[in-house]
């Protein structure tokens, strides 16, 4: 099962070729899908040669080839990851019987919905990513764009291949749905808040793959860990592509510091517009960037309190991260501590049930996981011996979905006044004029090997390729 059938006109390893409904209805589909790259994918660059690894087989040890491939021939695909023999539900009410091959009819409207939420996160982020290319910081660069962008196309696929082949008609129109809608969209917008907000800078893009495809990561895990095996082979797969995401965001990021340290030390001072006049990025303007990304990210967990997250749990359809590592996987008689607005200006604790809590519990863990980098961050800026650091802000720092909407909360924690808050918000996310600063930074770098003066080169290549490869070659 792990080798992929390339001879068929979609690659997959589901023996699509024994499906004729099946397979004419995704080749259907598949001219669709390429109208739409071509309309809302990389804006001018479909004639460009670009270094892409391509799946070639689930394993987890050499599953990709690297070449040079003109994004709309890039060969998207429906890749599951090996079934494992005797698969038994891990959580939730139905624990320990068989995982379902077919969707329960008592689920079919839930699991319809999630998949449909996750399916259209993946083209909402291509079209955001849409204009980059132009303004790219070199070549290195421009192609991790476009591999994230062909990869988040294969995972509109796999998201694609579950509701054709699961959900008859329904799933075959919200197949087409997924293409319809687009980000920002006044009259047909994406599904989830952070997937209609623009990305017209290369900070912004760190700051999203960093943040908001970690949201990604703990979203993938939990459906791995679903009773509908499909799902959870589909994304076993997907999780192996994904890291590459949060790779490009961590060392994006962190290369822009490395620069930014530069810069400083050159100059003798961590005067904002001293550093700014030099042409890099200020540590505060990053944080801003970093508040403003981690807090949009944190509302994609859904609310505090949530019957849905419930239901998905004890119902099967959706588990916690990396499950087994818990004692408890049913959660009937656990609970959980959680803060709230009390509606006086201030904040109460509370125990909740557990099982209403998951959304939380997930956010708790993402917040770990996104610490270890500003960690890594912080660790070279004190090298430097600068007294400055990076943070998180607070979660319940301008959330738009669950308990915090419309508390005044600072990025520290602190519950403040209205006016407060409106006064201070563009201290702690990009104003008008930090991001025509920003903007005013990226000009495109295309001459193999260089880097745009605002972010320091990568450690190493691709692939183990020089840095001086021409990774994208404009014709
Ligand atoms: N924006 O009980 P609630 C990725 C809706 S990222 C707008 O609070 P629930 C990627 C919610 O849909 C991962 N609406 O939350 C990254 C519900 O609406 P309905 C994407 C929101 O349902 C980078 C209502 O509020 N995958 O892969 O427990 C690049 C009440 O919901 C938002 C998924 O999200 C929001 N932020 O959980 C490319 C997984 N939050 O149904 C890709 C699939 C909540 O009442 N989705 N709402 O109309 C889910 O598991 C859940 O739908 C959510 C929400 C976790 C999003």
């Amino acid at each position: 099962m792990a080798s992929i059938n390339y001879s068929d006109k979609i690659p997959n390893n589901v023996n699509l070729a024994t499906d004729r409904a099946l397979q004419r209805a995704l080749e259907h589909w598949q001219p669709h899908f390429l109208q739409w790259w071509h309309e809302m994918g990389p804006s001018d660059f479909e004639k460009a040669d670009v270094y892409l690894r391509t799946a070639t087989s689930v394993d987890a040890e050499g599953w990709a080839r690297y070449g040079a491939v003109k994004m709309p021939e890039y060969r998207w695909g429906i890749f599951l990851a090996d079934q494992v023999p005797d698969r038994k539900i891990g959580f939730g009410d139905a624990m320990g019987q068989p995982v379902w091959q077919q969707v329960p009819g008592e689920h079919r409207s839930t699991l319809r919905r999630l998949i449909v939420t996750q399916g259209d996160t993946e083209p909402a982020s291509v079209e955001q990513q849409r204009l980059l290319g132009h303004s790219c910081p070199s070549l290195y660069d421009l192609r991790n764009l476009f591999q994230v962008n062909v990869e988040e196309g294969r995972h509109l696929w796999a998201m694609v291949y579950l509701l054709h082949a699961y959900f008859g008609r329904d799933g075959r129109e919200e197949a087409e749905e997924l293409l319809a809608r687009h980000s920002g969209n006044a009259d047909k917008p994406r599904i989830l808040t952070t997937f209609n907000e623009p990305i017209s800078d290369w900070l912004s893009f760190y700051c999203f793959t960093y943040f908001t495809d970690r949201d990604g990561k703990y979203q993938l895990k939990s459906f791995a860990e679903s009773a509908f095996d499909p799902l959870s082979r589909t994304c076993r797969f997907m999780l192996t592509e994904e890291a590459h995401h949060m790779f490009v965001g961590e060392t994006g990021i962190g290369r822009v510091i490395k620069r930014t340290l530069e810069v400083m030390k050159e100059l003798g001072t961590d005067d904002p517009a001293a550093i700014r006049a030099k042409g890099a990025v200020d540590l505060p303007l990053l944080q801003k960037y970093i508040n403003f990304w981690c807090s949009s990210s944190l509302d994609l967990f859904g609310s505090e309190i949530s019957s849905n997250a419930a239901a998905s749990f004890a119902n099967g359809l959706k588990g916690r991260p990396d499950e087994p590592q818990y004692q408890d996987h049913v959660l009937r008689d656990a609970t959980f501590h959680l803060q709230t607005p009390d509606g006086h200006g201030g904040q109460k604790d509370e125990d909740v049930p557990m099982l209403n809590a998951l959304n939380e519990v997930m956010r708790e863990s993402y917040l770990k996981d996104c610490e270890i980098g500003l960690k890594r961050w912080n660790r070279v800026i004190e090298r430097a011996g600068h007294a400055v650091r990076l943070s998180l802000p607070s979660p319940h720092f301008r959330r738009s979905i669950g308990a915090w909407v419309g508390q005044y909360v600072a990025p520290d924690g602190k519950i403040v006044s209205a006016a407060e808050y409106e006064q201070r918000l563009h201290d702690w996310i990009p104003s008008q004029a930090d991001k025509a600063f920003v903007h005013s930074l990226m000009q495109k770098v295309v001459a193999p090997g260089k880097m745009a003066a605002w972010i320091a080169p990568p450690e190493r290549g691709i692939n183990n390729l020089p840095l001086e490869y021409e990774y994208v070659h404009l014709s």
